[in-house]
């Protein structure tokens, strides 16, 4: 049953620092949706948005229809579907496509556990800080080196792999940043840098007051 909701734009449910939801605001801001914003603290959940999705996990989109989009790779698919004028996805070649989707599919499934450990490593005390980046290395070395042959993952022109994937890296290159800067990575840092400098990002990044339902 889709629930009730009275807004007649979609609904975010949105934390600023998680980079899931920032791929969400992304799509979203590249695609042009007007959203109402509701911003939440992950220690004390909206019961609104837990029961749109009880999971209770950001992002969490609602359409005025009721419809609940709770995993951040579809709210950026659902956003694309709506407006993709500079072809991050639709228009692409069907090799293309399952270029990012396999791009994405390394990123959430390989890069993100490890990079959870190495954010968090005290609370993995089995291997060492540095056991846990240097297994995170082994995706930050396979970007690299795809930036080293092309100014995107993609191609010449951003797509919707790098917009999924650079919030994941920057999470990564903010546990050390010494580091990140000094390893050897030029092609990583430079595309990065760029996403975190550009008027997307920082609008997206704009701070919310916290959401209180009425
Ligand atoms: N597979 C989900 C993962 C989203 C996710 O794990 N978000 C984190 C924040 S970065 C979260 O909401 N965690 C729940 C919590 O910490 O309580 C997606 O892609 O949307």
């Amino acid at each position: 049953m889709p629930l009730k909701q009275s807004s007649q734009h979609p609904i975010l449910y949105s934390f600023r620092r998680c980079p899931y939801a920032m791929r969400a605001r992304l799509a979203i801001h590249y695609s042009g949706i007007e959203i109402e914003h509701r911003e939440i603290l992950l220690k004390n959940k909206p019961a609104a948005m837990l029961e749109a999705s009880p999971k209770g996990t950001v992002p969490v989109v609602v359409l005025p229809d009721g419809t609940v989009i709770d995993e951040s790779r579809d709210v950026m698919m659902w956003a694309l579907q709506q407006h993709d004028p500079q072809m991050w996805y639709h228009g692409l070649t069907e090799e293309q496509q399952a270029g990012i989707n396999d791009w994405i599919d390394r990123n959430d499934n390989d890069f993100k556990p490890w990079l959870d450990k190495y954010k968090y490593s005290v609370g993995y005390p089995e291997h060492s800080e540095a056991y846990y980046r240097e297994q995170c290395e082994t995706f930050l070395k396979q970007l690299n080196e795809q930036l080293s042959k092309s100014a995107y993952l993609l191609g010449e022109a951003e797509s919707l792999a790098d917009n999924a994937i650079f919030p994941f890296v920057r999470q990564c290159a903010f546990v050390n940043k010494t580091w990140f800067d000094a390893a050897p990575y030029p092609h990583l840092q430079s595309w990065l840098q760029q996403f975190l400098e550009s008027a997307r990002f920082e609008d997206i990044m704009h701070k919310h007051p916290l959401w209180q339902a009425d």
